[in-house]
């Protein structure tokens, strides 16, 4: 049975083209800076979203079909499954992601839930060997239930804790069989509502412990994969504990679980937390975390979790430019976390929606390889800290001056007279020329 028989595999054919199901910048066989560029960019489907997810939202049913012509919740979670493999086969996307709740629905008893998990799980390995299809990462749905009202790792209550401490080693168990690269933890309800009945103290000391047991689980069952956090400020909870990578630094830390976990980060968090997609993934870079990406866009005049399709190759281009920076993905890559709009409800338009990210993401690649050969962006970075390099800006990196050193050579200057321009607009007119010329 074909789920998109209307539409034929998407190819690559140029920005010429006029055809709405083609590719015009994501020719994933072309080499850039040594790499084709699927290897690169390494794409993963969203399984909640793009699979799951009708446009409901808090005023609204569903718009979209998401029912695979299925009769009962079994038949359909297998009919998604044979969905996702075709539609990963269009898109030529190589791998995917999903929540366990994805795949396979909840049932009475955790026992009853995991013996469904196991049926779909085996289906979805079938689908991966006869496609070559991979997974980049899984994760656990720890804030859907009613359960996790207030929290799952974080709650008051300790059979809560319990309950997902289960549900996560079996996540774990699916994604070690379905050869997962990744682990993610994404703290939806870890957080608070308000300080008055919250020990944040304890709260934060629990998740630690949880992502402890988890951590050694996973590799006593034989996970090389990485561990990730997907900070988050906001939504659902008011305060999130992960709230960006600085603060899931210092946590990481805290706890010793630094060598373990990397960062997820996701482009719609970043700019909730007030910062732009490059701060996150610099912050992340800069302290050897950086891990796998959740691409997708929000949407700046709104202060909640859009998870638009990401069209901005301004930010795609620095994205890239962070990732190759960075050494390009080992385990990660640009997952599509990325839903269409409510009134988009056809699944043309999913298809659309995933060419208009993996284009945004192919220009953003070829913009950050150009920005990289060209030069002047990096040699005007470097050049402005040259005063480093020697003299008293050598001893100040080397850790071989003191204050009263620094206080002589204070007097004896009497006032800074070496400033230089920033040249803000000078960079931000090297972007456009290269993105446009
Ligand atoms: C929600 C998150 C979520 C994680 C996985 O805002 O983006 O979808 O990626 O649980
Ligand atoms: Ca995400
Ligand atoms: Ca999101």
């Amino acid at each position: 049975m074909e789920y998109f028989a209307n539409i034929g595999k998407i190819k690559y054919e140029g920005a010429q083209s006029q055809n709405p199901l083609s590719f015009k910048f994501y020719n994933p066989d072309e080499v850039i800076a040594g790499k084709t560029m699927r290897e690169h960019l390494r794409f993963a489907m969203a399984y909640w979203h793009t699979m799951c997810a009708e446009g409901t939202d808090m005023f609204g049913v569903g718009t979209a079909d998401k029912s695979y012509g299925a009769a009962d919740p079994m038949e359909l979670a297998r009919n998604k499954a044979y969905a996702a493999f075709e539609l990963m086969e269009k898109l030529d996307i190589d791998y995917f992601c999903f929540h366990d709740r994805d795949i396979a629905p909840e049932a009475a008893t955790l026992a009853e839930t995991n013996a469904r998990l196991d049926e779909i799980t085996a289906l979805i390995k079938e689908l991966m060997d006869k496609t070559g299809k991979k997974l980049l990462w899984g994760t656990a749905n720890c804030f859907g239930n009613k359960r996790y009202m207030h929290g799952a790792g974080t709650s008051p209550n300790a059979d809560v804790f319990a309950f997902a401490a289960a549900q996560i080693k079996k996540a774990i168990e699916i994604t070690v069989a379905l050869g997962g690269d990744g682990y993610v933890f994404w703290g939806g309800r870890e957080g608070y509502e308000t300080l008055l009945n919250t020990n944040m103290a304890l709260e934060q000391d629990n998740m630690a412990r949880l992502m402890r047991m988890a951590v050694d689980y996973a590799r006593s069952i034989g996970f090389t994969g990485d561990f990730y956090i997907e900070p988050k400020p906001k939504e659902p909870t008011k305060h999130q504990y992960d709230f960006d990578t600085a603060t899931v630094l210092a946590f990481l830390r805290k706890y010793g679980l630094d060598k373990d976990f990397k960062m997820n980060i996701e482009a719609n968090h970043a700019t909730l937390a007030a910062h732009t997609f490059q701060h996150e993934l610099r912050v992340a870079r800069d302290n050897g975390v950086f891990g796998s990406i959740d691409a997708n866009q929000g949407d700046m005049l709104l202060g909640w979790d859009t998870d638009q399709f990401p069209t901005n190759v301004y930010d795609t281009a620095l994205c890239m430019y962070e990732v190759i920076k960075a050494g390009g993905f080992t385990n990660g890559g640009l997952n599509f976390d990325a839903k269409t709009r409510r009134g988009s409800n056809t699944a043309e338009d999913i298809f659309l929606a995933h060419i208009a990210g993996m284009d945004a993401f192919a220009l953003g690649l070829r913009v950050a390889d150009k920005m990289i050969r060209d030069g002047r962006i990096d040699k005007f970075v470097s050049e402005r800290y040259a005063s480093y390099e020697s003299g008293i800006g050598k001893k100040i990196v080397d850790g071989t001056v003191t204050m009263e050193e620094l206080e002589a050579y204070a007097l004896a200057m009497g006032d800074v007279t070496t400033n230089t321009s920033g040249r803000q607009e000078y960079l931000e007119n090297i972007m456009n020329a290269i993105m446009f010329g």
